[in-house]
């Protein structure tokens, strides 16, 4: 009889997966690998796995012999019909109790199903973001599961070993919640890692049009804000893709073709935005950047019929216009934070999700793509008031906004005046703006829909009563309450 000598399972080969199995192998846990096509389990034991304690199997029956019990598996494969497939063909080799964790990119309205449906089977699932890439899965990445709870006490020791850890040695790793909020999660951050890069852009394209820097100077720059409140992981590498040169001594980033791709974690992220009626702007804009970006023959030919302002160079001090920059930075990656959270929050009121905001922001402090010191301040924010409604209305960052608005102003004005595009930026100070005016003009846009198609509108005055005015004294008085454009 097989003896059960692992303490996880691992289905999925391929570089996630393999990392994985050794940053386990490293914290002293026993691994079980599996992989549909059968030789490569051979090749990883014969050469990555050699001499570690890793074992391997050849069907997914061997795999579940050898776990011992409740048996973990972990799944990094194709997201899609392949997760489905292995639950398939684990389930008749494993009992009531035993867990099988999704650690792939997938899409969360699958995880909530599948948790369903193996809830029902007595089976516990967990569907984990995994974020970090290669590195992060070999040495540290940030995890984020979720989904059945009773199976977080059982890979709690396991993931919170191998995840990456925050400056105070705190794992960033932490139950998300119910059912697909691990992936949602993930899906969220992706989002936020969209934003954050397009900001870094934006500040980038002014530097480099607007104030005319060298690619070393703007390098120092990234290198200062580093230490400071904007100190990050995407910051330090845009600090060294800057300064990097190529063969011939030329900035490399210069040569490089100015279309961006994606693989849709940003994009499902401002879809779902949409779906649930939250403005998170600023991943959207910054979805649409990677969207304008790539059609770079439309942008070449509009460039040379399309006109701009004559003076697109700044002529104030560059010392002092940097500083603004910097703070018009960091405000507008608090926005794109704080409406990151808004979703979240949606999503957990839509799904009955007990969402833990606080770990979520420590789950992204360390070892993933936006790693900062200022996911600290945010996991303080949520520490001191779970329940909060806004991440702007905590005390820190409704100072920190305060503080920076006339610099970020600034920023935006002149980067309009000298035709610089900033869509990210400036879609977080309007969305400040927005958020910070009790009465909007929606009053004018509720006249117009009732107006011309009889929609009905509230009075301040006596909210929560359909209200229909005859505006021309035409068409009678019929409102189209039941018709909700
Ligand atoms: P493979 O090595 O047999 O192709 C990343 O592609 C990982 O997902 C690999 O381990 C790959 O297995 C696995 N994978 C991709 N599609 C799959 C499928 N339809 N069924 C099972 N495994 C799959």
């Amino acid at each position: 009889m097989t003896q059960a000598v692992a303490d996880i399972g691992l289905i999925g080969l391929a570089v996630m997966g393999q990392n994985l199995i050794l940053n386990m192998n490293d914290n002293d846990f026993v691994v079980c690998a599996y992989n549909r096509t059968t030789s490569k389990v051979d090749h990883f034991l014969e050469n990555e796995a050699k001499g570690t304690k890793i074992v391997g199997a050849h069907s997914v029956e061997e795999l579940c012999a050898k776990l011992k019990r409740p048996r973990k598996v972990m799944l990094l494969v194709k997201a899609g019909s392949a997760v489905d497939n292995f639950i398939e063909q684990l389930l008749p080799h494993l009992e009531k109790g035993d867990i099988i964790i999704d650690g792939g990119n997938s899409h969360f309205p699958d995880s909530i199903r599948r948790c369903k449906d193996l809830q029902e089977k007595g089976i516990l699932f967990v569907g984990s973001g995994v974020s970090g890439g290669e590195e992060g899965a070999r040495y540290g990445p940030s995890l984020m599961p979720g989904g059945n709870q009773e199976a977080w006490e059982h890979i709690k020791p396991i993931f919170q070993a191998i995840s990456a850890k925050a400056p105070d040695g705190a794992p960033c790793c932490d139950w998300v919640g119910e059912t697909g909020a691990g992936h949602y999660v993930k899906m969220v951050h992706n989002g936020i890692e969209y934003g954050d890069m397009q900001l870094i852009c934006e500040v980038y394209q002014i530097m480099k049009e607007g104030l005319g820097l060298s690619h070393d100077e703007m390098a120092d720059v990234f290198e200062e804000w580093n230490k400071g409140e904007l100190d990050s992981f995407l910051i330090e590498i845009t600090r060294d893709i800057l300064r990097y040169k190529d063969t011939d001594g030329k900035p490399l980033v210069e040569k490089i073709r100015d279309t961006a791709g994606q693989k849709g974690t940003g994009k499902w992220t401002g879809i779902d935005s949409l779906d649930r009626g939250i403005p998170v702007t600023l991943i959207g804009e910054a979805v649409y950047a990677r969207c304008l970006s790539s059609l770079k023959d439309e942008r070449t030919r509009a460039s040379k019929i399309l006109s701009g302002p004559k003076d697109a160079k700044y002529n104030g001090d560059k010392k002092e216009f940097l500083d603004q920059l910097g703070q018009a930075l960091y405000a507008a990656k608090i926005v794109s934070y704080a409406q990151g959270f808004m979703l979240m929050r949606q999503a957990a009121k839509d799904y009955g999700w007990k969402l833990n905001n606080a770990g979520i922001a420590l789950m992204w402090r360390g070892g993933c793509i936006i790693r900062s010191a200022f996911l600290g301040k945010i996991r303080d924010a949520y520490n001191t008031n779970p329940e909060l409604e806004n991440l702007l209305f905590d005390p820190f960052f409704q100072e920190a906004t305060g503080k920076a608005q006339s610099a970020w102003r600034s920023v935006v004005a002149n980067a309009v005046s000298m035709g610089i595009p900033t869509p990210a930026l400036s879609t977080a100070l309007n969305f400040y703006d927005g958020l910070r005016h009790e009465m909007l003009p929606a009053n004018l846009l509720q006249a117009q829909r009732d107006y011309f198609g009889a929609h009905t509108y509230e009075l301040l005055s006596n909210p929560g009563h359909a209200v229909h005015t005859n505006w021309t004294g035409r068409g009678g008085n019929v409102s189209a309450s039941t018709y909700d454009a």
